[in-house]
């Protein structure tokens, strides 16, 4: 048969703590053995789709979280699979520094670690396929260390595995960069790439076929949309890959546009409207919008609660609904009035959005204090 089939992942992130998307700590002990169930399944999809070539483009674990018990039990999943080669290509969170699980502990024989920064070469002859990679060892690399690369005319599938940060030609980047001409000058067939968590092709060339595989389980609520792995046969002017979702949750963020008519109950119905069917177990992100009737804020811990997701967090963004216009022409004599004048003629010269967004929260908070209001500070 020609070429070779492959599954591509990457940025799997084992061991992550969480504690940087912000998520309750109860929640985040559950996403961090959800990591490892999505493991556990791309396992069993290789040995299912019956694959020769497991590909890891980096970020496979967090060195500064993991254990060697993980390392073990990482090791024990690749010795479920003896017949498939698994590859793995460190990156900037699981670099090979001194200590690193990578270089001192026993891995099982079909699995191939890219320990040095030089790029190097794993031949797999009974595949007439030749991988390609490197290791990184730090945190940053900014060297673009495929400049001037070429795999030769080996006349086999040349195949790149790689944790880089694909910039426009001539940019920099502290996550290795690399241009999308230097991965068609390359020879290379097919570009298993990591780093980058949504998934995307990057064509350049009608030869090369570039992935990034994307994190197969989303990390916090920048990570929207699918998420899952590559799959498929790659060769020489082959490729057959197809993306294939394997999440076990999404992260979902939804606007939710308000205007003062608008009571609790509605803001709730509303928000669980937005909830797809049968998929309450996703983590939702609702953005509340638009203009409340000024002192009726939503209480936002009990959405989180009332809405039944898995995770849910309610971000008020809701301004009170007053009638500037009204209070500017009623009360052009009073404090109300000469204040809103005042606070709309700086908005209106303020060109910078931070400090727009200052002044805005100063109008409706001094609005609030001056109505006798309970004023809630930033
Ligand atoms: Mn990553």
């Amino acid at each position: 048969m020609d070429g070779i089939k492959i599954l591509h992942t990457g940025d799997l992130h084992l061991g992550m703590s969480f504690a940087s998307s912000k998520l309750p700590s109860n929640v985040g002990r559950i996403r961090r053995q959800e990591l490892w169930e999505t493991f556990d399944r791309i396992i069993e999809r290789a040995e299912d789709e019956k694959v020769d070539l497991l590909l890891i483009a980096g970020d496979l674990f967090e060195y500064r979280y993991c254990t060697s018990a993980d390392i073990k039990r990482i090791n024990e999943k690749f010795a479920r699979i003896p017949r498939i080669r698994v590859c793995i290509a460190p990156g900037n969170h699981d670099p090979v520094l001194g200590d690193s699980l990578y270089s001192t502990f026993r891995w099982q024989p079909n699995v191939h670690i890219f320990r040095s920064r030089e790029i190097s070469a794993l031949r797999l002859d009974e595949y007439n396929t030749v991988v390609w990679g490197l290791g990184w060892d730090a945190g940053e690399i900014r060297d673009p260390l495929l400049e001037g690369f070429f795999a030769g005319d080996n006349h086999c599938t040349n195949i790149l595995l790689l944790h880089c940060d694909v910039v426009p030609k001539g940019s920099s980047s502290s996550y290795l960069p690399v241009y999308p001409e230097q991965l068609a000058a390359g020879g290379f067939d097919y570009a298993a790439l990591g780093h980058i968590h949504k998934g995307r092709e990057i064509e350049h060339s009608s030869k090369c076929h570039g992935r990034y595989c994307g994190s197969p389980e989303p990390l916090d609520f920048s990570e929207g949309g699918e998420h899952g792995i590559y799959i498929g046969r790659v060769g020489r002017n082959i490729c057959r890959v197809k993306f294939e979702p394997i999440a076990r949750r999404r992260f979902i963020t939804e606007s939710i546009s308000l205007d003062p008519s608008c009571t609790p109950d509605m803001i709730l119905r509303e928000m669980q409207q937005r909830i797809p069917p049968q998929g309450s177990d996703n983590l939702f992100r609702f953005i509340l919008e638009g203009s409340l009737d000024p002192g009726a804020e939503p209480d936002t811990v009990y959405l989180q609660q009332a809405v039944q997701a898995f995770h849910a967090e309610v971000i008020n963004s809701t301004l009170p609904g007053y009638d500037l216009d009204a209070i500017m022409s009623e009360g052009q004599e009073g404090i109300m009035g000469v204040f809103t004048e005042k606070l709309l003629g700086r908005l209106e010269k303020e060109t910078d959005g931070q400090k727009r967004a200052v002044l805005e929260r100063a109008l409706y908070i001094g609005l609030d204090a001056l109505n006798g209001r309970k004023v809630i500070g930033p």
